[in-house]
């Protein structure tokens, strides 16, 4: 299958950060596609990516100065998570997985998910991504995973959190906000609706997030000054809380972001040394190797 027209492949050859990540740094973001010849795309997804295989992303995380890497299946794999689980396996322990599947799963695939080294489901409630699940089947899915102690990693656009909200914190899991529920960086860190989602993590110590993606959400670019004082309020606030990923291979991105800037762009927003351990290392370990 051909990429979707106008899909912006990643950048093969990506700057060496001037940021030296601590130790055990942990990559908790991002994902592998393909290949297509030995994975193909699921009929129901809504776009082709291009190639992004297991080898290249351990290569990127050796070459960022990463150890770990935590593989979040993606929406054009559907509920296939073959080629998450083939990455799993071959990362000798180095890298742990948050699958998509449906009520239809049943409980040897979750077991052999579980083995692989799948912590955690993905919720998706991004329209140009999936097609909605209704919020009964979501629970009865997340009372399965929650015998297994995994936990639910959720995506959303950040105006649709109001109508969200019940359900997320009815969850019976820890609960993985991705990319920072995705705030309107143009609307300012003070806005109600981001500092509705600090509330929301203030009163809910189940709620974990993502400082990820401020290539998805920048005006001015890189070095994504203009997201940075985002990732650092919930860095700040939330230190025991907040984990970070590359998002590699960048799916549906306008332009290919430099790994390397992206790396660069931590201590932005965890500016202590004690910061970037929690972010880079005890946290990630905690959430998904203890
Ligand atoms: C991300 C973001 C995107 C895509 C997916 O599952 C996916 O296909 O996650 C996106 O297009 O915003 O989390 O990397």
């Amino acid at each position: 299958m051909p990429m979707s027209p106008g899909y912006v492949p990643f950048d093969p050859h990506p700057s060496k950060p001037k940021y030296q990540p601590p130790a055990g740094a942990v990559d908790a973001h991002c994902h592998v596609f393909g290949p297509e010849s030995r994975f193909p795309f699921a009929p129901e997804r809504k776009y082709t990516p291009c190639d992004a295989p297991k080898e290249t992303l351990f290569a990127l995380r050796d070459f960022l100065g990463f150890d770990k890497n935590v593989i979040v299946q993606a929406s054009c794999h559907s509920k296939d998570n073959r080629a998450l689980v083939d990455a799993l396996e071959a990362a000798n322990g180095r890298a742990r997985g948050v699958a998509f599947v449906g009520e239809e799963v049943t409980d040897d695939e979750l077991k052999w998910l579980d083995l692989a080294g799948v912590r955690a489901v993905r919720f998706n409630f991004i329209k140009r991504l999936v097609d909605s699940t209704p919020p009964d089947v979501l629970r009865r899915i997340a009372a399965r995973v929650a015998k297994l102690g995994w936990h639910v990693v959720i995506y959303f656009q950040m105006p649709e959190l109001p109508e969200l909200e019940d359900f997320f914190t009815a969850l019976p899991t820890k609960v993985v906000v991705d990319h920072m529920g995705t705030p309107d960086v143009k609307k300012g860190v003070d806005h109600p609706e981001n500092r509705r989602f600090h509330r929301l993590m203030d009163r809910h110590k189940n709620f974990w997030v993502k400082v990820t993606c401020p290539e998805r959400m920048t005006l001015a670019g890189p070095p994504y000054d203009d997201v940075a004082p985002f990732g650092r309020a919930l860095v700040e606030s939330f230190p025991d809380r907040v984990i970070w990923g590359t998002d590699w291979p960048h799916p549906n991105v306008k332009k290919a972001p430099d790994d390397g800037a992206l790396v660069d762009y931590i201590p932005k927003v965890a500016p202590t040394a004690a910061l970037q351990q929690a972010l880079l290392v005890d946290n990630p370990m905690r959430l998904y190797w203890s």
